[in-house]
């Protein structure tokens, strides 16, 4: 009888002890190369060409190529700079709507080979390559589907045209980490001095399948980003302002680019059939090419945190946008705005309150997903509730009394994107008080209130498509108030 009672004992023992099984994934999953863009957040825009010379934000086509005559162009300046703000990579418009390309192309002569910088025997690419190697940088390219200096613009031998381009860069330059489809085509330009309005019908005219099927062969690991995806999505406006509800889910094969699709891109779709999340494009001032008159007109630090709680603090990636100036750099008082925002950033998020701090939780899933996986700084770890239990709580308890005002939450979205409704509460006075509720939550979201004192902190996740499984939650005191 004792025999019996200890091996049960022993049995009883070894189920608890035993890791459970995983919850299974739900609904659309992202790609490996979709996980590797969420974790970049935060990335610098370079919007450079003839335009920077001419003043204008979109050039006609005409252009003559010596007019691109950078006196002082230094990548490796761009390149510190980003990283010193805390970026992770460069996305640069190797073709802008006017057609003129900052590498030597072997298909145009509208190029910097035709340019008096460097007699011709520069290469823009190259140099950012350098740079960014240099840096520890990931590099992308902006190559411009509407090109306004092509002769064969709205035919079909344009395609050939774009895709050999595309070919180059991404066979001359390395590892490309984003491709940057543009949706905007005006209508009128040069195309070869014809100067007259050329349409095409965004549906069919560029045949974008077969485009990507190119980027897929050649780079295998890099997203596309279009209004439409396949990989990234646009966020659907350019004031920097990603959607507080925001599914990283899309019903792609309804949209394409250069559709009418602004109003749906920053939520999402909730029933997307595919992993497209939003990229928030936003330019440090008002133009995205350098105009000298905008030198006064440079984001504040102050705004450019804004910009970060609407893009990062949205489970958004922001793709922030500092064009250089007629020098060939990053202009000072752009530099200065970007390196005291990165100050301003580390203040804010200095010391995560909640890091292994008891953590429990109303529903326990079992060994492997216990609630201190939130705090325990392992990306890779995550609380998860059983299968079936959709609305469930997880309380952080902070010891003594805590003065607090943010909070990161972040899904593991590697088993799909779940929550639909949460809040957050915080114990005062023997009383649980409600700080803020949302909706959705996907790779990361960052929220605030005013600071608060409070022993215990309650994420009450109350409604999700299936069980929760939350990977970090990060408390913070930021400076101020
Ligand atoms: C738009 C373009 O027309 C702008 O010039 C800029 O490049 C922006 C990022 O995308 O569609």
């Amino acid at each position: 009888m004792k025999k019996i009672f200890i091996s049960s004992l022993v049995i009883l023992l070894l189920i608890s002890c035993s890791r459970v099984a995983p919850p299974e994934p739900f609904g659309p999953l992202p790609s490996e190369r979709q996980l590797s863009w969420h974790e970049l957040e935060y990335y610098m825009f370079v919007h450079f060409t003839v335009n920077t010379f001419t003043d204008k934000e979109w050039g006609y086509g005409d252009e003559k190529e010596s007019v691109f005559n950078p006196s002082e162009l230094d990548c490796r300046q761009w390149a510190k700079v980003a990283k010193d703000a805390g970026m992770k990579g460069i996305i640069i418009t190797a073709k802008h709507h006017d057609g003129f390309c900052l590498w030597p192309s072997d298909y145009t002569e509208h190029s910097v080979k035709n340019s008096v910088w460097k007699n011709g025997q520069g290469d823009v690419l190259r140099e950012l390559r350098d740079a960014c190697n240099e840096f520890g940088l990931k590099m992308g390219v902006y190559l411009s589907p509407w090109d306004r200096n092509s002769a064969v613009y709205g035919t079909p031998e344009y395609l050939i045209y774009y895709r050999n381009q595309l070919r180059e860069l991404l066979t001359e330059y390395g590892d490309i980490f984003e491709v940057w489809f543009d949706g905007a085509n005006g209508g009128d330009g040069y195309y070869g001095g014809a100067r007259e309005t050329r349409r095409i019908d965004n549906k069919t005219y560029y045949d974008w399948p077969n485009t990507h099927q190119i980027v897929r062969e050649l780079q295998p690991d890099a997203v596309m980003f279009s209004d439409a995806g396949p990989d990234i999505r646009w966020v659907g406006n350019e004031r920097g302002m990603g959607s507080n509800t925001n599914w990283c889910l899309l019903r792609r094969d309804e949209l394409y680019p250069g559709g009418n699709f602004a109003s749906i891109l920053g939520e999402g779709h909730e029933d997307g059939k595919f992993w497209v999340p939003a990229e928030v494009d936003v330019s440090i001032r008002r133009g995205w090419f350098w105009h000298q008159s905008q030198d006064s007109l440079v984001r504040s630090p102050e705004n450019l945190m804004d910009l970060y709680y609407a893009s990062v603090g949205r489970n958004c990636n922001l793709l922030l946008n500092v064009p250089p100036d007629n020098r060939g750099l990053l202009h000072e008082n752009d530099v200065k705005s970007l390196l005291a925002f990165r100050t301003l950033r580390e203040k804010e998020f200095e010391t995560d309150l909640a890091k292994d701090k008891i953590a429990i939780s109303s529903d326990d899933r079992g060994k492997g997903y216990r609630p201190l996986n939130v705090n325990d700084g392992n990306p890779e770890t995550y609380w998860a509730s059983p299968d079936g239990i959709t609305d469930s709580k997880v309380i952080i308890r902070l010891g003594e009394k805590t003065e607090v005002n943010r909070i990161v939450i972040q899904e593991y979205i590697q088993l799909g994107q779940r929550v639909e409704e949460f809040t957050v509460e915080a114990l005062i006075d023997g009383e649980w008080k409600q700080l803020i509720d949302g909706t959705t939550i996907g790779y990361k979201i960052i929220r605030k209130w005013p600071v608060i004192r409070t022993s215990q902190i309650r994420v009450s996740i109350n409604k999700s498509k299936a069980c929760p499984v939350i990977s970090n939650i990060e408390l913070y005191r930021a400076p101020g108030e």
